[in-house]
Parts: structure tokens; C-alpha cells; sequence
């Protein structure tokens, strides 16, 4: 409310272009508020691979304002900046490679960024930097006359208008000890007419003008049945914004925890190009600009300008700021069984057998929150689940996992050691008076972890040691829930933002940062339980940027709604481009009860998206996945199938998310930067740069219109085989079997040719290469494998990754990184060649050593797909295929 009374305008901020002053590291100048005559302290950076960082603090400030922690990775690499021009009022920065220039202006104040002499963006144009200097409170002013003048500003009148020291909030009454400390500042993004970004929420994948309504809130909340189509952020934030145009792609990554809104506004300027001529008469032309406006509760300004200019570079910069994806264990790749809840042992092992009986693969299956002693976390329901660790046996020899849950509320109970130690230690966050900060939530009253305090994180990973946590094996892993945090009868159901935590800084300023830490907290402990050895796999649900690093997301209480379905995708897409790949939407959605078609639909859906889990919720009825009839089980069995064949492709993408920061589920715009009918594509996407998949969101339908971008590409039915007419808008029909999924030319996908019960079980079980075409006949595709499990990949370099090449009709596997080794009796059985042209006459194969042999091989004339079989190539040597 306050910062909205800045209108568009002339800032009042002016820069004292005479205190510059530079370093190898950065440049530092201060700037004024004509006004209130508080000076703030700039500086400006450039990062490694076109990334620039601009901090806003104040010169000296009445007490340190917080400065997020523990997102970065490390300590940015700098860029010594040169200062090319310093004139009337002009301060020109070059970037030693001259190709970036910030041009600052010292009156107004603002900052323009140019790429090779076109302006990409521009800071503070609008006039919207806005930053609240601490003061002390009105009580403790003495009397002089500016002050009393301040002390009138702060009459109750105004206290309420603007919630300066105080807000109220429904029944709630937040009390700012500190005062007013918001700051915001706008960008002109030059050329720009899409942009993507800051998620969490239930919208489409193009963000949408916000001038005639609400702004856009990164405020992690637990909001159960949300609605579809709403610009209210929901359990998790990444203050990351992308805007795309065909030559072009730039991110703003606003680095700021407390609550944060965006405005966006795009419209049509006029630019000025001048023409050759000598007369030089200019040409008009109208160009799209995007504003964007950025306001948060408290902090600091600190913002990284990501210059791109890919979609691909700019996943690389955020990257290399906030880290990768993990790279997840192979089972939590597989399909997941989740319920609230699975009641006792006895139904674990019902479930369990029932996907034998129906042979349909698992990896996982999970316990909410009935399974614990009263909510206690870290404790098992003493009746129903009498021996957790002959459970978890039982699962490890059918190759299974378990996970469970646990929570960040702790159930207020002197009893329970961990409650009573936490307390002890002081481990819990404070309400403003200094005691424990109570909520209620599960298991009634609780308290709540400070997982800000680095100390309570190490004691909370120690929790998860095996002889700490009683009845845990090496088969369980976690799920980490109601981390926004969740705080029933709380404002907004979340902690007050006054509670305190770890080093006196108020839950204001953390806010986005609580499941983030959890998190990282949870994933150290499973860490740490195995000595270092092997990967962890965490669920959660509220997150931050860097969360990536720690495991997966998923999208919360969606509802068993096609709607909901359908927002699913744009919902993926924006996770997984804010960095955070391994992410997936509750299968059949977790509240209400699905008709058995949109079941299906979600499952084959689900089963080409990163991560795969069914979910429901208590009231709504069981849903395993053989429930629906012998027709409905088929086709989910199928699509489950799909999924565990697919594996060889999907682990390669998130090796590639791991060490090259690639969304494994991307938008089709990211693929073709230059096609603009792509640009605000969201019913259908690329998983990988080989597969488009388009999910069946409507009831009934009989067809569906496929987008197959790029008029040189060629495109194949990934299960006909058949080579598409040509690309462009396609109607296709479509039958409850299956969703349309295409290959695309050029591309090599290494896949399983049958799959297994479970990841354990297909150990050994070959591989198939999928070979499409382009229209030069050549495809290249990857394959990366190792032991699936621990981190040997990378202290012992104990991995494959291998390169399929097809180039003047031979097939050859090589080496792709020669520092990696890993043994496998594994062999590539076929391969199936899509788009080729002619029946062969002989196709022989040769390994390295010269042995040469003749291959089986059948032609459909059809498809023009060759199928070569029973090759028994092995996977971890080079050979050929020729065809002849
Ligand atoms: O508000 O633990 O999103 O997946 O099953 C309900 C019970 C609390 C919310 C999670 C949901 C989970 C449920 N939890």
C-alpha cells in the first residue's frame, strides 16, 4: 500500500557520481533521496558469463538489514568493471569483454543495461525505486522538529492507513519492532513481450499484465483447494523472472525472502531507428517494452541480471547462483504409491502385492501422517505399525522403498524427546515476547524448529541417524510437508510475522526461506545417515530458489478436476525453468474423487512428467490404480510401463539438469527460441530436446491440436513410428489409450525394451535405441548410467556417458567423457530407425576390435522404420552399425 502510492514519475533519487569509487570486485557509489536526504549505497557487479548484480543497502543504516543467507552457492566470481565514460552526469561501466555496458544516470537516477549497443533493460525508468530507511520508533524520537513532524506522521490515524509500526490483519496484530523497511525498484524490459517465471501459482505459463488487478505474490502459503487461475502465490516462491523475445532471453532473480510482489505491464512503444540516409530522417516503429515491478516487505535490494542471451544460458547463470538439480536416485524416478493414508502393515504389504498381482511397476510406496505416534514425527503408531523395520525388509527384497513424513511442527509434549530437547536447547522460533511460538497444527499445539539457525539444522540432520530414528532403515526416505510453514488458526494460516528467529531477525524476513531450510536440513540428514555415501531423496512442498538442490517438489492439494490437470502443465513448466527440474503434480488429484477417464488421462500425463506419484486424500476413496475396471487398469499399467521404459532417457536428462542446468520438462519456446507461435504454448511440452509430449486434458476427447513447431523439423509418432505429414497445427485423433507423444528428427533416445516390478528389478535388462531421423538423415542422443544410487559417480567418477551418433548410415557409440567409467553387462538389443529411407540390403555390426557380424534386421514400408534386433552390443564399449 505504501509503495503503490509511488506513482510512474521522476524519481526523487539522484546519484553523487563524485563518491564512485572501484574495485577489482565491483563499483560502489551512493545515491539521495532528494527529499528525506537519506543516502543509500549502490553497488554494481559483473558475475562471470553475463551476470550483472546491482545491491541497494542503506549507507549507514540504524541496524543491519537482512541479506539472505545460504541461497548462494558461493560468493559470486566478479568481473572487474571498467569505467569508459564520466561526464555531466552520465557514469558509462564496460565489461572487459566491451560487449555489456551499464550507462547510469546520475539525475534521476537510473541504470541502463546494453548488450552490443541494444538496450535490454533499464532500472529504476519508471521511478519506482522505493526503499524505506530504518528509523527508530516513534517512542523513542526526541522532540525536534523533524521528528515532531515524523511523530504526527505516526499518529494512529496513519498507523492504520499505512501499517507503519503496526498491521492488523483480520484478528491478527503484526507488530513491526522495526519499523517500516520495504523496497522495491522497477525494470523496462526493451523488445519484451513475454514473460515467464516466479512460481508458485495456479496461472498459465505467460505471465499477464497486472494493471487491472491484483499483482502477482511470492508468499509461501499452505492454501488447501486452491482455486484454479489466481495470482496468489500458494506453498512455495522463486523470485525469478524470465522475458523472451526471438533473439533474446534475459532473467531479473530478485534475491529477497520476505514478501514480495510483482507488477507486470506490457505495452507498445515507439522507437526510433535511425535510417541510413544522410538526411537522417528516422523510421518509427512500435516495439514491445515490459515493465516490471518488484516490491518487497523488508531487506535489501539485490538483484542478478541474467543477459542469457539463450533460454539455455540463462538457466546456466541462475545455476550457477543458486546450484543444479540434485541428481535423484533412479527409484525416485519410478512410479510412486501415495495415500492419506496407508493404515497399517497390513495394507503396505496389500498394496504392495497388489501391484504384483497386476503387474504393474512400483518403486515407492509412502506413509502420511497417521503413521507416526500421535503426529510425533520421527515415532511409528505403536498398533499399526507394530515393526516398521520388518516392513521395510519385506519392501527392500521386492526391490521397494518407503517414504514418510515428516513435518516441521512438533507436537507440544514434554514427553517426546524431541520436543523436549528442542526445547531445551532453544531450538524452536520465538513469538515477539520471546517465548516458544505456539500454533496450532497436526498434532494440536506445536512449536517449530528454526531451521534458519545452522545449529538446529545439524541436530535436526542428526535425527535422521538409524539408531536415532527408531524403526528407519536405508530404504526410507522423506517427505517434508506443511513448510510454508503451515499454522492453523495462524494469519493467513502461517507463522505471524513478528515470531522471531535465529539471530533476532523476524519471520518477516525469512518467511520464503522455511521449507528451503527444512529441506536442505532433511537432505544433510539422509546424507549423513549413510556416511556420505549415498544420494537422498526429499519431498517438499514449500521451497525457494536453490531448493533444487536439495530434491523434489510438487504442486500441493490440487483437485480431482480436469482444470486441474490441464493448469498442471504450466505449472511444471514454470517450476522447472525457475530451476527446480524434479517436479510432479499429485496423480488423479488429491482432493475429491476422479472419474476413472480423467484417471487415466492423469496417469499417462504423470507418466511422462519428472516426478510420478499418486496421491489422494483421507475422505476421498481408495485409488489404487486396479480399482477402475480390467479396461481402466490396462491402459494405467501401460502408461506406468511407458514411464519405466522411458528411464534410460529421463536419468540422462537429469544427469543433464545436474551438470548443465537443462529443465528436463521445458517449454516448447526454449526449444524454438525463434518460432513466436511457440511462445505462449502450455498444453503441451518438451521433455528433453527429443520428446514432445501432449497430455489429454479433456473429457471425451476425440482429438486434440498438436503444435509440431519448426517448418525444417521432421517429427515421429513415438509409438506408430510413422513420420508426421508435415509440421505445423495437426488435428489427431486420439483413443483413451494413450496420450500423443512425438519424436523429434535428429534425436537418439536410449530407452528399456520391457520394463521390470520395479528400477532394482530392470538392472539388467537392455536397452532399445530410438534413432529418428532429421531431413539429413542424422540423429545423436545420449545415454548416462551408473550405479543409481550413490555418489560414486562423482568421488569415483564411477559412470557412462555415452554418445549416439548417425551419421551416412552408421549407427556409433562413443565415448562422451572419457574421465567417467562404470562397469555394465548391459547390452543395447535394438534399435529401431525412424525415417529411413529404403529397405537395406545387408546391415552388418562391428566392436572396436574388429569382430564384425551380421544384424536381423525388418523394413516396414509403411513407416519406413528399420528394425535391427538381438545385437547384444554392449553398452559400455564403442562399436558400429553399418547399413548397407
Ligand atoms: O492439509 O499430511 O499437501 O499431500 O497428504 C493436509 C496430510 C496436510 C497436505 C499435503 C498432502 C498430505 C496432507 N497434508
Amino acid at each position: 500500500r505504501r509503495q503503490k502510492r509511488l506513482h510512474p514519475g521522476r524519481s526523487l533519487y539522484r546519484a553523487l557520481l563524485d563518491s564512485v569509487t572501484l574495485s577489482d570486485e565491483n563499483v560502489k557509489f551512493q545515491i539521495i533521496h532528494e527529499d528525506n536526504k537519506v543516502l543509500l549505497q549502490v553497488e554494481i557487479c559483473e558475475i562471470e558469463s553475463n551476470i550483472f548484480r546491482l545491491k541497494i543497502d542503506e549507507a549507514s543504516p540504524l541496524r543491519a538489514r537482512y541479506k539472505v543467507p545460504d541461497v548462494l552457492t558461493k560468493e559470486p566470481t566478479t568481473q572487474r568493471l571498467f569505467i569508459s565514460q564520466k561526464e555531466a552526469g552520465i557514469l558509462v561501466l564496460s565489461s572487459v569483454s566491451e560487449d555489456y555496458k551499464l550507462q547510469v544516470t546520475a539525475n534521476p537516477f537510473q541504470v541502463e543495461l546494453q548488450s552490443k549497443g541494444e538496450t535490454v533493460l533499464s532500472m529504476n525508468s519508471n521511478g519506482l525505486l522505493y526503499f524505506e530507511h530504518l528509523q527508530p520508533p516513534p517512542s523513542d524520537r526526541k522532540p525536534t522538529a523533524e521528528n515532531k513532524e515524523a511523530a504526527h506522521d505516526s499518529s494512529k490515524e496513519k498507523q492504520e492507513d499505512l501499517g507503519l509500526w503496526q498491521e492488523k490483519f483480520g484478528r491478527f496484530l503484526d507488530i513491526k519492532s522495526h519499523g517500516p523497511s520495504s523496497v522495491g525498484l522497477d525494470f523496462s524490459l526493451h523488445g519484451f513481450d513475454h514473460v515467464y517465471g516466479i512460481p508458485q501459482r495456479t496461472e498459465a505459463l505467460l505471465l499477464k499484465n497486472t494493471s487491472d488487478g491484483d499483482a502477482y505474490r511470492l508468499y509461501n502459503l499452505d492454501v488447501f483447494g486452491h482455486k484454479i487461475h489466481d495470482k496468489i502465490g500458494i506453498y512455495g516462491s522463486v523470485p525469478l523472472l524470465l522475458a523472451h523475445k526471438p533473439n533474446r532471453t534475459s532473467g531479473i532473480f530478485w534475491l529477497n525472502s520476505s514478501e514480495t510482489l510483482v507488477d507486470i505491464s506490457t505495452k507498445a512503444v515507439a522507437e526510433h531507428t535511425p535510417s541510413g540516409s544522410a538526411a537522417g530522417t528516422a523510421k518509427q516503429r512500435a516495439v514491445p517494452l515490459t515493465d516490471v515491478r518488484w516490491m518487497s516487505e523488508s531487506g535489501i535490494i539485490d538483484v542478478f541480471l541474467l543477459m542469457g542471451p539463450t533460454a539455455f544460458d540463462v538457466f546456466k547463470q541462475f545455476a550457477q547462483l543458486t546450484g543444479t538439480q540434485a541428481l535423484p536416485p533412479l527409484f525416485s524416478l519410478g512410479y510412486h504409491q501415495c495415500r492419506w493414508n496407508y493404515e497399517d502393515e497390513q495394507d503396505v504389504k496389500a498394496v504392495d502385492a497388489g501391484f504384483d498381482e497386476h503387474d504393474i511397476p512400483y518403486d515407492v510406496i509412502w506413509l502420511d501422517i497417521e503413521h507416526t505416534d500421535g503426529k510425533r514425527y520421527f515415532t511409528w503408531d505403536k498398533e499399526k505399525f507394530q515393526n516398521p523395520r520388518k516392513m521395510q525388509e519385506y519392501l527392500r527384497k521386492k526391490k521397494r522403498k518407503l517414504v514418510v513424513i515428516v513435518d516441521p511442527h512438533i507436537k507440544v509434549d514434554p514427553t517426546y524427546t524431541l520436543y523436549s530437547q528442542a526445547k531445551g536447547k532453544g531450538y524452536f522460533v520465538k513469538d515477539r515476547n520471546g517465548q516458544d511460538f505456539e500454533g496450532i497444527c497436526w498434532p494440536g499445539s506445536s512449536c517449530y524448529l528454526d531451521f534458519t539457525n545452522p545449529e538446529v539444522r545439524k541436530w535436526y540432520a542428526d535425527q535422521f541417524a538409524f539408531k536415532t530414528y527408531k524403526g528407519s532403515t536405508n530404504i526410507l526416505f522423506v517427505w517434508n510437508d506443511m513448510n510454508e510453514p503451515s499454522v492453523f488458526k495462524g494469519a493467513e494460516l502461517t507463522m505471524q510475522k513478528d515470531a522471531v528467529h535465529y539471530n533476532n531477525w523476524e519471520h518477516r524476513e525469512v518467511h520464503n526461506l522455511y521449507g528451503f531450510y527444512q529441506q536442505m536440513a532433511t537432505a544433510e540428514g539422509l546424507i549423513r545417515r549413510s556416511s556420505g555415501k549415498e544420494r537422498p531423496f526429499v519431498l517438499t512442498r514449500s521451497f525457494f530458489a536453490g531448493s533444487q538442490k536439495y530434491g523434489a517438489v510438487w504442486t500441493g492439494d490440487n483437485t480431482a478436476e480436469w482444470g486441474y490437470l490441464k493448469i498442471s502443465i504450466p505449472m511444471l513448466l514454470t517450476i522447472s525453468m525457475a530451476g527446480i527440474s524434479f517436479c510432479g503434480a499429485d496423480v488423479g488429484g488429491f482432493i475429491g474423487d476422479p472419474e476413472p477417464e480423467l484417471l487415466v488421462r492423469w496417469y499417462q500425463a504423470g507418466a511422462y512428467q519428472p516426478f510420478f506419484r499418486g496421491h489422494s486424500n483421507m475422505e476421498s476413496k481408495r485409488r489404487e490404480p486396479w480399482l477402475f475396471g480390467e479396461k481402466n487398469t490396462q491402459i494405467i499399467r501401460e502408461a506406468i510401463r511407458q514411464r519405466y521404459v522411458l528411464l534410460p532417457y529421463l536419468y540422462t536428462l537429469f544427469y543433464r539438469a545436474h551438470t548443465a542446468a537443462e529443465p528436463v520438462m521445458r517449454p516448447l519456446w526454449v526449444e524454438f527460441p525463434g518460432k513466436i507461435e511457440t511462445f505462449g504454448v502450455e498444453n503441451e511440452y518438451m521433455l528433453g530436446n527429443a520428446l514432445l509430449v501432449h497430455p489429454v486434458t479433456e473429457q471425451e476427447a476425440k482429438a486434440v491440436i498438436v503444435l509440431l513447431p519448426g517448418s525444417e523439423e521432421i517429427w515421429y509418432d513415438f509409438r506408430k513410428f510413422k513420420r508426421m505429414e508435415d509440421p505445423g497445427i495437426l488435428k489427431i485423433p486420439v483413443t483413451l489409450e494413450n496420450i500423443p507423444v512425438f519424436q523429434r528428427g535428429g534425436t537418439v533416445i536410449p530407452l528399456k525394451t520391457t520394463a521390470g516390478k520395479s528400477t532394482e528389478w530392470m538392472i539388467d535388462i537392455s536397452y532399445e535405441l530410438r534413432v529418428a531421423l532429421d531431413t539429413e538423415a542424422c540423429a545423436i542422443g545420449e545415454l548416462y548410467l551408473d550405479d543409481g544410487h550413490s555418489f560414486q559417480y562423482l568421488h569415483k567418477k564411477q559412470f557412462l556417458y555415452r554418445k549416439f551418433t548417425f551419421h551416412k548410415n552408421i549407427l556409433s557409440s562413443s565415448c562422451t567423457d572419457e574421465s567417467g567409467q562404470y562397469h555394465t553387462t548391459c547390452v543395447v538389443e535394438r534399435v529401431i530407425v525412424l525415417g529411413f529411407g529404403q529397405q537395406p540390403t545387408f546391415v552388418t555390426a562391428c566392436s572396436k576390435d574388429g569382430k564384425e557380424k551380421e544384424v536381423i534386421f525388418t523394413y516396414d514400408m509403411k513407416t519406413s522404420a528399420l528394425t535391427l534386433e538381438n545385437l547384444a552390443l554392449s553398452v559400455d564399449a564403442d562399436w558400429e552399425i553399418c547399413i548397407n
